[in-house]
């Protein structure tokens, strides 16, 4: 369901993003702009402050590997459904994370690639981004029952 061109425009932006970077600001700005998103992270500590979020170094390995997750998804884009399969699994039956914050995590994600890519980050290429986020979150909520 991926025209070439979208594909191309979220494999071209991918191949220039810096997972740990992009993936730990992502995740600070959801706990700062999101507040109740930071109850799943009791055990990461200090989330007092956005000084304190940004500089919290469980949040930046988590947001790291989130995003490396989500680089999965980049790899696979005939197949996102079937690849994060176990991982809604696991959000749904042992994380209990409510799908809808699948769907904050990615507006979130577009706000950073934007901000990091200025205009390069063209309207075209926010329309098959947003897609993608869009696809991602169907598919770690597709085995919630
Ligand atoms: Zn998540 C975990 C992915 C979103 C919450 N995650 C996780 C992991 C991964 C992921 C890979 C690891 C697993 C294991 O270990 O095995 N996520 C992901 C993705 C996404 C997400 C891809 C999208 C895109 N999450 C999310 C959200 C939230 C979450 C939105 C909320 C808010 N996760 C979570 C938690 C966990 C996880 C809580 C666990 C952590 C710890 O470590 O403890």
């Amino acid at each position: 369901h991926w025209t070439a061109e979208e594909k191309q425009l979220i494999t071209s932006v991918w191949g220039k993003v810096n997972v740990a970077n992009c993936g730990a600001e992502a995740l600070a700005r959801l706990l700062i702009v999101y507040p109740w998103t930071q109850r799943f992270f009791a055990n990461f500590g200090n989330l007092s402050s956005p000084t304190a979020i940004i500089g919290n170094p469980k949040v930046q390995a988590h947001g790291k590997k989130v995003l490396t997750s989500f680089g999965e998804a980049v790899k696979n884009l005939d197949n996102i459904k079937k690849s994060f399969a176990h991982l809604s699994k696991l959000h749904c039956e042992k994380l209990h994370v409510d799908p809808e914050n699948f769907r904050l995590l990615g507006d979130i994600l577009i706000i950073v690639l934007a901000a990091h890519f200025g205009k390069d980050f063209t309207p075209a290429c926010q329309a098959a981004w947003q897609k993608m986020v869009h696809v991602v979150a169907h598919a770690l909520a597709h085995e919630y029952h």
